[in-house]
């Protein structure tokens, strides 16, 4: 198989990758009697498009960078699951417009999903590692956490926020992009919430700002910006394939590689800027 081009590797995404999230005509929520709490429509009908956007890795290596006041200038900031701003913001900036959460921050008693202020502002987008190729139902009665338990008591405590479920195929149609696009074999895990927001964004912005996904000069074994752990499998991957987005991700760049050695700035097109 030929490698393909940065070009050719952003095209494969815009046409084989839909960017949804569940709605309540959907099989089995349509005749669940709590579908009416699923948004009417998916995220990209009633989002953006914004200008321009940021992604906030939550990567140790954002600590010390300075980089909140350009993420702030961004249209939309996304940000990944009980990553704060608080007490951060010169690093990270301190507006959140969408949150992109695993099911594991929403059903752990850590996180306190349901009462914790960190995730009440903001658009909130989750998503559960569904088996792959499954179909929704089987899904539904088998999630790795206890999403849709969640959720509908979120939405019952939060009516007025928006709230959005990843559909499953997203995560796999994404995941089959960079199994393609490798030469071996790669673990059969859903794509990181990082390579899950970037793509999201870049159906709703016409140009996206990725952070510390690939790591810059201040690279470190620090997990996350905000807490005292050290694990090189944060950056490199253990459960999720994250090695090879990175490469993917890598290939796709369209800023220049000092970019990211100084800043941990990655610069991809929105998908409706780009023809093919
Ligand atoms: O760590 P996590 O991700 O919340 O980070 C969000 C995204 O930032 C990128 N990242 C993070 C740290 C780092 N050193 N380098 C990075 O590139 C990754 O793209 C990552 O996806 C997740 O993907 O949802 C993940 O969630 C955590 C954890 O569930 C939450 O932080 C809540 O505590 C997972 N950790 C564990 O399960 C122990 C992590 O594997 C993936």
């Amino acid at each position: 198989r030929p490698k393909l081009s940065g070009p050719e590797l952003l095209c494969q995404l815009k046409d084989k990758v839909e960017v949804t999230t569940l709605t309540p005509d959907l099989q089995p929520f349509s005749s669940l009697p709590w579908a009416a709490q699923l948004p009417p429509k998916p995220v990209t009908s009633d989002l953006g498009p914004y200008k321009s956007c940021a992604v906030v890795s939550s990567a140790g290596s954002l600590r010390y960078s300075g980089l909140g006041k350009e993420i702030d200038s961004h249209d939309a900031v996304l940000r990944f699951n009980a990553a704060p701003t608080a007490g951060y913001e010169k690093d990270v900036g301190s507006k959140t417009s969408i949150r992109l959460i695993n099911s594991q921050v929403m059903a752990s008693d850590d996180h306190r999903f349901l009462s914790s202020s960190l995730y009440s502002s903001g658009v909130l987008v989750a998503w559960d590692p569904a088996p792959f190729s499954a179909n929704l139902t089987q899904w539904y009665n088998r999630t790795d956490y206890p999403i849709f338990v969640q959720y509908q008591r979120y939405r019952r405590l939060h009516p007025l926020q928006p709230f959005y479920i990843l559909h499953p195929r997203f995560e796999w149609q994404l995941w089959q992009r960079i199994q393609e696009n490798m030469a071996e074999p790669i673990q059969k895990n859903p794509p990181s919430s990082g390579l899950l927001g970037t793509v999201l964004m870049m159906s709703l912005c016409e140009v996206v700002h990725v952070y510390e996904f690939l790591p810059s000069r201040r690279k470190t074994e620090l997990c996350h910006y905000y807490q005292r752990f050290y694990d090189a499998a944060c950056t490199l991957g253990a459960y999720h394939p994250l090695l090879y987005e990175k490469n993917l991700v890598k290939r796709m760049n369209q800023g220049p590689d000092r970019d990211i050695y100084t800043y941990g700035r990655v610069t991809l097109p929105g998908f409706n800027r780009i023809n093919c």
